[in-house]
Order: structure tokens, then C-alpha cells, then sequence
């Protein structure tokens, strides 16, 4: 097959590429282009308007750092509404948990995850050989509106960057209905972006901003991401009563005897420990 060069913009003036991938796919769909593409050092990933979403090197870390913190907090946690992810690596570590009694998942493409259970099974395998997971093709915005006062005990919200289709995911009014739709002891967990350059740090600001004007508890932690931009990445932990660091269940996760390649109890804490920069940005973000 013909090789390609697949550039990602990470600023203006800042382009990560990957020299000579194969191109296995490409579509428009009513939503965003999707490509999948092969390459030797990444192995298959894909791509939404031409951002790295998934790649086989490195999507254990997103995966491990999204489902594994939360559930180390409250291993209590049954009902899960996973937003977006349509890959399917956040279900499939949630579905490690055997205390787990449902799993719904809400990606507004289904050809996301079509094309992922053709190309990409490392992360999509588990959609269809587990029946606590209910897969919902709308829009995530709208299906936690209608969902039922706390009804969920974990939310994770694994969305592309606030452009294109993930956009109503970064909005007050989201994060309200996800407030509404969590239990007493519920968490969010959100994709927060990057704190390094300013195209994403931007976005990062925005979305605490929101976030901790409505939670108790509303933390921002941190993880090594090589394909994203600066490869430096966090995620957003708000909850109505549980702290991460406070409320770690260290113990009871480790009883759990789950391997995991990127999270352990010493990254659970440490990844809640932020350099000056960041903090300064997210205290002072409106
Ligand atoms: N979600 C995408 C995170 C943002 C990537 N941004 C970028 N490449 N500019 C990943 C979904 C994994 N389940």
C-alpha cells in the first residue's frame, strides 16, 4: 500500500507527523472526517478532522487514567454513563470491574465505532462481548438532559477537543445535566485538554472554570499522553463528596489484583500534583 506522511497542527506554527503510514480508511461522516491509519511505530490509530484520537502505543494510558482513578476513589461505583468514546477502551477497563452492573455508552457517530470493531478491536472488543454495555448512538448533550435525577454513579466524559461535534460538551449546561444525573456520591471525570500550549490551555481554562462553580470537589490531574498535543494531558475529577486523594481507596483497588500498564496507587496521587504553571492557570480561570 502507498505511504503517506499524517500531520497533525498541534498550534500554528507547531506540526507533529508521522512519516510513512498506510492509509486503511477514510470517511466523511454526518458528523466529522474519520481516517484510520497504520503505522509502524503507532501501530493502527485514527483520526476526527485530522486529530489523533487512538493509537496502539499509547491509548493505555488515556484508558488506564480515565476508568482506573475514579473507580480506586469509589469502588462502589455500579452505574457508569460513558460520553462519547465510541473506540471503546474507557468501556472496556470499566468492564474489568466486576461490581459493575451497567455501562451505557452515548456516541453520537456510530460509524466511530463501527470502523473501530473493524480496525482498532484492541479497544472496541469488549462493545460487543458484554451485555452490562448498552450502546446509545445521540447526542450525549441530550441523553443526560433526559437521563433520570442521579441516576449514574460515574460519568466519564471521553470527548474530542470543543470543536466539531464534542463542542456541547464543554458547556455549563452539560455539566449541569451531569450533575443533575449523578448519584450523592457520584464522580465526572472529564477530557480536559492540555495546560502547554495555548490553543488547548485555553480550552482547559474554560471548562474548570465551569466545572468548579458547580461541584464541591472539582481537581485536575495529570498524565503523559506522547500523540497529543505536547504529550502532556489532564483529565478533570469533580464529585459531590468524594476527594481523590483523601477519599483513595488504596487498599480495596489493590485487592482487586488488576493489571494495569500505566496507573498505581503512586501515580493515583502523584497525578494530582501539579506544576506552579498549571495550578496558577486553573486558579485563576473564569
Ligand atoms: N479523545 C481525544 C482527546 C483529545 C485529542 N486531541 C488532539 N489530538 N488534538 C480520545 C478518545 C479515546 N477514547
Amino acid at each position: 500500500m502507498k505511504k503517506i506522511h499524517y500531520t497533525e497542527p498541534w498550534t500554528k506554527s507547531v506540526h507533529f507527523t508521522i512519516l510513512d503510514v498506510e492509509r486503511l480508511h477514510s470517511e466523511v461522516s454526518p458528523f466529522q472526517t474519520i481516517d484510520f491509519y497504520r503505522s509502524d511505530t503507532f501501530g493502527t490509530f485514527f483520526t476526527l478532522d485530522g486529530l489523533m484520537m487512538v493509537n496502539e502505543k499509547d491509548e493505555f494510558i488515556y484508558h488506564d487514567m480515565i476508568s482506573h482513578v475514579p473507580m480506586a476513589v469509589n469502588p462502589n461505583i455500579k452505574r457508569v454513563l460513558i460520553i462519547g468514546g465510541g473506540d471503546g477502551g474507557t468501556a472496556r477497563e470499566i468492564a474489568r470491574y466486576s461490581g459493575i452492573e451497567k455501562i451505557d455508552m452515548v456516541e453520537i457517530d456510530e460509524r466511530v465505532v463501527r470502523l473501530s470493531q473493524k480496525y482498532l478491536p484492541l479497544t472496541a472488543k469488549t462493545l460487543d462481548q458484554d451485555n452490562r454495555i448498552h450502546l446509545f448512538f445521540e447526542d450525549g448533550l441530550a441523553f443526560v438532559k433526559n437521563a433520570d435525577k442521579e441516576s449514574y454513579d460515574l460519568i466519564l466524559v471521553d470527548s474530542t477537543d470543543p470543536i466539531g461535534p464534542g463542542e456541547g460538551l464543554f458547556t455549563k449546561a452539560f455539566y449541569d445535566n451531569c450533575y443533575r444525573a449523578l448519584s450523592n456520591d457520584g464522580i465526572l471525570i472529564n477530557q480536559h485538554e492540555s495546560p502547554y500550549f495555548n490553543e488547548q490551555k485555553h480550552e482547559m481554562i474554560r471548562a474548570h472554570a465551569k466545572i468548579k462553580d458547580l461541584f464541591p470537589i472539582a481537581e485536575v490531574y495529570q498524565f503523559h499522553q506522547p500523540t497529543y498535543p505536547s504529550g502532556h494531558w489532564l483529565f478533570g475529577f469533580a464529585s459531590k463528596k468524594f476527594h481523590p486523594i483523601k477519599d483513595h481507596k488504596m487498599a480495596a483497588w489493590e485487592a482487586l489484583n488488576l493489571k494495569t500498564n500505566y496507573y498505581n496507587s503512586d501515580i493515583h496521587k502523584g497525578a494530582f500534583m501539579l506544576p506552579t504553571y498549571v495550578k496558577d492557570a486553573l486558579k485563576n480561570a473564569r
